[in-house]
């Protein structure tokens, strides 16, 4: 093994020419690593071994469903190896890093797992993801393959492998799923396995996750073997996950929720099916759960909301045990419509990709399902409350969420700097989160201090949108807030100074957004241009006068 670099601490930059060593992410100290095993939360699996030992024990059953594709645990274990032979060949190896944007569609997992066995780094992108971010990713990586579909909701994704592949010097493949032009077909990928590559170590990094993020550049979340296993096998014990369990993927496939909280790999740890669904809608959900007898799923708030509104059906759902919500708040109206309305349990999931999980349980009292969202996986998720000087608040007052624990990271993947602000000294991550405890422990989201917007789950870091909205000629000085949205939770406002005396449209300036190759769901829902900025006392952007304003004048014009 290469040390060092496959373990993720240190990258190996020539030091003794006066540059300093660069680290790609701080890994766990060694004396927390110790404690977490001899607690045995990490017991030295890779998750490769994870689904080696479910094909040892459920072989024979269904692990995956896509449409009339029906994998066995042995079939999917079999695909991934010889795709794991075919990115080999292609020259991916150990510890490389392999964008994979990939929709709800069976070769993810085919994919994942084949390069967990390779020891190759898969990067999670999201299908909304377009140059903007996928550039960033494979340059910030150094990425040396880009896997992604052809074509996913209207979207040709060709135009976006071109100029991925045409900018970004280090990608030496990219590798299509479906008609793939001069791409490199992921059949070709589907030869017969190869030799065993030599296993990766647990405690090496395992991939990278996507933080939703409140700065100008997304960062990344680096996942070990050892920590994110925990998770998954905790997470698949909390939601009473068996063999029999069958689970819709709904949500993004890459996206943590539905891959580990507990998600597909929960699933795959327990023996489990897991059900793709192509698309969210209320018509694809039902139809699925009525033919595979779906035991549970998971939904962000708007989602849960418009399959209550598609009620009564004539599908029949009674196979449904447990509807998951997570991802932003479930407010407590809501969160008491479920049960009634949909005849299962709710359950309210408060998660991060950076790590702590939390999770109501299926035997806490309704006002506690309804009105909190749960408690942390394990007892060793270290929790602290503090106000805006560092000091714990009593139980029951809102403050700053920070924690530390053995599936929580200790820094994002090649940001430093960033690390100083986001992680204390001491090895705390700041969520950003305002939260409220409970006596019993359980966690009320109440807020948020970063500087992002939850868009029905899905995260906007405000600066990010604002460097693209500065790239523009008209624009002199850019500000993005949430604005309250009775269906999404929130949706994004962007106010704009112009540059000169003509004031920039604001379609205009979506388009331009759209045209730099963001995401859509990043391109401001409102663009106000006005003539300056309110500041706070310390002469910041006064962001909380001006959502009071756009939220203010919202309203004076629904009334
Ligand atoms: C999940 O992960 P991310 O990384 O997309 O976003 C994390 C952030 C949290 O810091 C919090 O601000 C918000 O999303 N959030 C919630 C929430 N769940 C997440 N805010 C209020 N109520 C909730 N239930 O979103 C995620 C990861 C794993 C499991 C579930 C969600």
């Amino acid at each position: 093994r290469r040390a060092g670099r496959d373990r993720g601490e240190v990258r190996d930059v020539a030091a003794g020419d006066g540059r300093q060593v660069m680290t790609d992410f701080p890994g766990f100290p060694e004396e927390f690593a110790e404690r977490y095993r001899a607690a045995g939360y990490w017991t030295g699996q890779t998750l490769g071994d994870m689904l080696s030992a479910s094909v040892a024990a459920y072989g024979g059953r269904i692990a995956v469903v896509d449409g009339d594709r029906r994998w066995t645990y042995s079939e999917l274990d079999f695909r991934s190896r010889g795709v794991a032979e075919g990115l080999r060949r292609l020259g991916i190896e150990r510890g490389d890093r392999v964008v994979l944007q990939l929709p709800n569609i069976a070769e993810f997992y085919e994919t994942v797992f084949a390069l967990f066995r390779l020891g190759a780094i898969p990067v999670f992108a999201l299908p909304a993801h377009r140059y903007s971010e996928i550039g960033y990713f494979c340059r910030h990586t150094e990425a040396t393959a880009y896997i992604v579909a052809r074509e996913h909701e209207g979207y040709d994704y060709t135009e976006l492998a071109e100029q991925v592949s045409a900018t970004v010097p280090a990608l030496r493949t990219v590798i299509m799923v479906g008609e793939a032009g001069g791409f490199v077909p992921f059949d070709d990928l589907r030869v017969p396995p190869g030799e065993e590559p030599p296993a990766p170590e647990p405690s090496d990094l395992a991939f990278l996750q996507l933080s939703g993020g409140s700065t100008g550049t997304p960062k990344l979340i680096p996942r070990t073997h050892d920590d994110y296993l925990y998770s998954v096998r905790e997470s698949a014990r909390i939601c009473e996950l068996t063999p029999e369990s069958v689970y819709l993927v709904a949500l993004p496939c890459a996206h943590n929720f539905p891959m580990s909280s507990p998600g597909s790999l929960g699933v795959f740890y327990a023996g489990g099916t897991v059900v793709l669904a192509k698309d969210p809608t209320p018509g694809t959900v039902f139809e699925l759960i009525e033919r595979e007898r779906v035991t549970i799923t998971a939904a962000v708030p708007p989602l849960a909301l418009a399959w209550l509104a598609a009620l009564p059906t004539s599908r029949d759902l009674s196979s449904l045990r447990v509807l998951q919500v997570g991802g932003a708040k479930f407010g407590v109206e809501s969160a008491r419509r479920v049960r009634p309305e949909l005849g299962v349990r709710l359950q309210q999931v408060f998660g991060m990709a950076e790590g702590l999980v939390n999770y109501t349980r299926y035997d806490d009292p309704d006002d506690i399902v309804t009105g909190t969202q749960g408690r942390p996986i394990s007892e060793a998720d270290e929790i602290r409350i503090l106000d805006d000087s560092g000091q714990e608040v009593p139980e029951g007052r809102p403050g700053h969420l920070l924690t530390r624990g053995p599936y929580t990271i200790r820094g994002y993947y090649r940001a430093p700097e960033h690390n100083e602000e986001a992680f204390t000294a001491d090895g705390f991550y700041r969520t950003g989160d305002i939260v409220s405890r409970t006596a019993d422990g359980y966690l009320v989201v109440e807020g948020r201090a970063k500087e992002q917007i939850n868009r029905g789950g899905e995260k906007i870091a405000a600066e990010e949108v604002e460097n693209h909205l500065l790239a523009h000629e008209s624009v002199h000085d850019a500000a993005v807030v949430p604005i309250p949205d009775e269906y999404l939770g929130e949706r994004t406002c962007a106010f704009v100074i112009p540059a000169g005396d003509t004031k920039p449209r604001p379609i205009e300036l979506k388009r331009f957004l759209t045209a730099r190759g963001l995401a859509a769901y990043k391109v401001p829902d409102l663009v106000r241009v006005v003539d300056e900025f309110p500041h706070t006392p310390v002469g910041k952007v006064g962001r909380s006068a001006l959502r009071r304003a756009i939220s203010q004048a919202l309203q004076r014009k629904d009334q």
